[in-house]
Parts: structure tokens; C-alpha cells; sequence
């Protein structure tokens, strides 16, 4: 055995002993006890309103984000192919409080691959936040990752997203900033009136502002190489002010795919956003559609108390384990599944 094989042996079984140990303390997101009852829906349609989207040409001289080895935060989606070819869920959605799990389409209830979350990681490099999104499969007739993919950022720690970035349809392999847009919210009414739960019907401009991605300090995306269901995103610590804690958590939107009409569960009645829960009385998806996101970790601090959108589950958030606080990264990919239905 050489030296190699022994470090990868080891990191291995440390991934895997982490990543059961977190699975335990993992608060699920949009659990089976969605208390406040029924989500509101808030539909947003079409692209992403173009902001005269000015790509930047191919060559690119600036800073890119490195290769992130390692991972140092982690959230786990519910993984909606277990229930699939029954065109439901049974946990994961808890519409009104903003947790959605709905990768499936408005309707029929056709499960979509490509926008159903199943692991979120951050990590990080001298310049950038880099955040590693894995998806249950590609499209199935594209064979691509078809959907805008996202990140919002709350860098003030309210329980309100300040920043989101997205990634839309991304293929290229290397880093791109083409196709990746980012969105700030100038007057703090992402999460409605009352950020701890569903507003709607109101009409807040979410995310109102979309900064240029064409100075220095940029977003990109890619397509992780050899793994085309994982798709990561990397911004520019000095886009979003360059926080040193923050709460994050990641995005899949091949539905209304809109930052200006976040939160949805704000904008759109649970009754008009639909449910994929069978049974309950708004099944099936309407409005909000086709669309997954995962409850938010925090970056850099450690709260003993609960923060809109926080992955909670009732204690202090569990500081890293001295030695543990990065692990092995790309062997926590899981392979890629068949398609189930269609
Ligand atoms: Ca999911
Ligand atoms: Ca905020
Ligand atoms: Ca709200
Ligand atoms: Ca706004």
C-alpha cells in the first residue's frame, strides 16, 4: 500500500464517519413538522428579467476561484426520487416557512432531476466563497443541468437573504461567468413583513438590484468536471461586502426562476403555489414549481438561537469538532442515479 492509497483510505473513512455523524445533527429543513400548516406560493415567471446581461468576453484575465478541496459547511436536502413515480413527497416542504422541496413540474408532477438538492457545501479560497450544489440526476432529455442554480447569502444574519447569486444552465466545465448573475436586495424586504413566515399575497421587489459581473471582483459557475450533476458557484468575497459570518444556503429553479419576486412563500398564497405533498389539500404544484432549496447554515459563528431560514433544531448550532472541520470533498459525490419515471 503506498502512501496515497493509505491518505485516501483515511479521508475516506473520515468523509463517511462525518457525514454520518452530521447526518444525525442535521436539522431537516423543511421537515414533516411544518408548523405553520400550509405554504404560500410565490410564482415567479420566465427568466430572470434581463438586465441588459453584458457577458464578458471568453478570455478571462481576472482572479477565477481555485479547486476547493475541501468543504466547510454542509447541508442535506431531502432526496425526492425516493418517492417519485408516486408524483409526491413526504417531506422537505414546508411552504410557509419559506422551505421548498418541489422538484417536479406544475401539475402533472413530472419529477425533474435536475432541480431536486440533495447535499449543498461551502468552501473557500483567498478570494472567493465557493459553493458545491449536488443534484439527484441531470435532465432527462437535455442530459444537462437545465435551471437556474443559486446561493442567497443574509450577511447581516436577520434572517433575510441579502445577496443571491445564479447560475443558469450552466455546461462549461471551466469558469464562467457567463450566464452567472447576481442580485442584491437594497431595501430589506426579501422575507416580507414577517421574515419567520409566509406574507402572501404581497409584493415586495425581493431582490431588486442586479450588479454588474464584469469587474475584477466577479461570480462564476461551472459545472464540476466529471461530475455532471454537481454544479458550483463561486463569488468574489468583495461582491458581498466581504463578510466574515454570514448564514448561506443554496438554490434550484427551473420554474419561476425570479430574484425580484423573493421570497416566494411571500408572493404567492400557499393554496396558488400548490403542494407536492399528496394529501394535502393544495397538492398538486401550481404556481411555485419545479424549484428546491435547502435551510441556511451559518459561516463563522455559532448562534444558540434560531434565525429565519437557520437549519434548526432546537440547540446551539454545533461548533466543528477540533480536526474535523474540513473533510475529503469529491468523494462525498454519490453517483449519479438512472432516470426513474418518464
Ligand atoms: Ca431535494
Ligand atoms: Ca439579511
Ligand atoms: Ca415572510
Ligand atoms: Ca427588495
Amino acid at each position: 500500500m503506498n502512501r496515497t492509497f493509505i491518505k485516501y483510505a483515511f479521508l475516506l473513512i473520515l468523509a463517511a464517519s462525518l457525514f454520518a455523524f452530521s447526518a444525525c445533527v442535521t436539522v431537516e429543513m423543511n421537515g414533516s413538522n411544518a408548523q405553520n400548516g400550509e405554504p404560500t406560493a410565490v410564482v415567479l415567471n420566465g427568466q430572470p428579467q434581463s438586465a441588459e446581461a453584458t457577458q464578458q468576453p471568453t478570455q478571462d484575465d481576472r482572479v477565477l476561484p481555485t479547486d476547493p478541496e475541501y468543504v466547510e459547511g454542509e447541508v442535506e436536502d431531502t432526496d425526492s426520487s425516493k418517492f417519485a413515480t408516486e408524483r409526491r413527497v413526504v417531506s422537505g416542504d414546508s411552504y410557509k416557512s419559506n422551505f421548498f422541496e418541489r422538484p417536479f413540474t406544475s401539475q402533472t408532477m413530472d419529477y425533474l432531476p435536475a432541480v431536486d438538492i440533495l447535499y449543498g457545501y461551502i468552501s473557500s479560497d483567498d478570494n472567493f466563497f465557493i459553493y458545491t450544489i449536488i443534484l439527484a440526476g441531470v435532465d432527462y432529455e437535455t442530459n444537462t443541468l437545465l435551471g437556474s442554480y443559486g446561493v442567497e447569502m443574509d450577511i447581516d444574519a436577520d434572517g433575510r437573504g441579502d445577496y443571491s447569486i445564479w447560475a443558469k444552465d450552466p455546461v462549461s466545465t471551466t469558469w464562467t461567468s457567463e450566464n452567472v448573475r447576481i442580485f442584491k436586495d437594497t431595501n430589506n424586504d426579501v422575507g416580507g413583513k414577517d421574515k419567520y413566515t409566509s406574507d402572501a399575497p404581497s409584493a415586495g421587489n425581493g431582490y431588486d438590484q442586479e450588479l454588474p459581473n464584469t469587474n475584477a471582483e466577479a461570480a462564476f459557475a461551472r459545472v464540476m468536471p466529471e461530475y455532471p450533476t454537481v454544479v458550483q458557484i463561486a463569488v468574489h468575497r468583495a461582491l458581498v461586502e466581504n463578510p466574515a459570518e454570514f448564514l448561506w444556503g443554496v438554490w434550484a429553479d427551473n420554474g419561476l426562476q425570479d430574484p425580484g419576486q423573493f421570497d416566494y412563500d411571500d408572493h404567492y398564497t400557499y393554496k396558488d403555489a400548490g403542494s407536492p405533498i399528496s394529501g394535502n389539500q393544495y397538492y398538486p404544484l401550481k404556481a411555485v414549481y419545479a424549484c428546491d432549496n435547502t435551510c441556511r447554515r451559518t459561516y463563522g459563528f455559532y448562534p444558540d438561537y434560531r434565525i429565519p431560514n437557520m437549519c434548526w433544531s432546537g440547540g446551539p448550532v454545533l461548533t466543528p469538532t477540533p480536526g474535523f472541520g474540513i473533510i475529503f470533498f469529491p468523494r462525498l459525490i454519490p453517483t449519479p442515479k438512472p432516470p426513474i419515471i418518464k
